[in-house]
């Protein structure tokens, strides 16, 4: 039996054996127990290299896939993980309990909680600037009213009482205690006036049964006032 690498031909010399069942089994062994006649294409040679590239490629990938997940779970990665984890925990549960504190104290000191802020009436009269330093001993400071919500908020009390919003500084340039320009506004009806000249330079509410309900008086008027600490809850 010759076999020519470069040829896809095989060439079987039956003469050559030196008898029937040994040409037999040549025949059944290049035939094929089948009776298929086998191919020896030179090609074949070609895709088992492919193919053993690819499982030697995949077995590979594997390997790095194993190691990579040893490596992330290893002792000190999951250390380093429950550490950030506590750390991170410990920071909320402080944060947690300083908000349970202070709420309840300002709860307890009979402030009102409202759209995450808290809110103190005050039942003593005052002039504009004793009354938000009274706010500023208290931790927080006169009102400032920045939504509709709030200004409503502010006209349930039906009582006259300042609020954190002042000219002093400039004229006719209203700002409130934060420092913050006035953007939106709940003037009553024909205020702010500086009525009769004279110069009204702090804000009260003063009109509850109207939506618009602020009016600027002379600071030095004693009124109610009303306190707000921001706290989201
Ligand atoms: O006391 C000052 C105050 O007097 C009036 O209100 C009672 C004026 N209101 C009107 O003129 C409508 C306020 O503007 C003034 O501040
Ligand atoms: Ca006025």
């Amino acid at each position: 039996m010759v076999y020519d690498k470069d040829e896809s031909e095989i060439t079987i010399e039956i003469g050559n054996f030196p008898d029937a069942s040994a040409r037999s089994v040549a025949l059944k062994s290049y035939i094929g127990e089948d009776g298929e006649a086998a191919t020896a294409v030179p090609g074949g040679k070609l895709h088992r290299y492919v193919a053993v590239s690819f499982c030697l490629l995949c077995i590979l990938q594997a390997a790095l896939n194993i190691s990579l997940r040893l490596a992330l779970s290893s002792p000190q990665n999951i250390d380093a993980s429950c550490k950030n984890l506590t750390e991170r925990d410990n920071l909320r549960r402080i944060n947690f309990a300083s908000l349970a504190a202070s709420s309840a104290h300002y709860f307890n000191q009979g402030w009102v909680y409202f759209h995450d802020s808290f809110y103190y009436i005050s039942s003593i009269k005052k002039t504009w600037q004793d009354s938000r330093d009274d706010c500023l001993q208290r931790g927080a400071d006169l009102i400032i009213i920045n939504s509709k919500e709030e200004q409503e908020f502010t006209r349930r009390y039906k009582k006259i009482m300042w609020i954190g919003l002042t000219d002093r500084e400039t004229e006719g340039v209203w700002k409130w205690v934060d420092g913050t320009p006035l953007t939106t506004s709940f003037w009553y009806f024909g205020e702010p006036n500086n009525y009769h000249g004279r110069n009204e330079d702090c804000i009260e509410i003063k009109y509850h049964d109207n939506g618009n309900s602020w009016n600027d008086v002379v600071c030095e008027n004693e009124n109610l006032w009303i306190c707000e600490k921001k706290m989201a809850l």
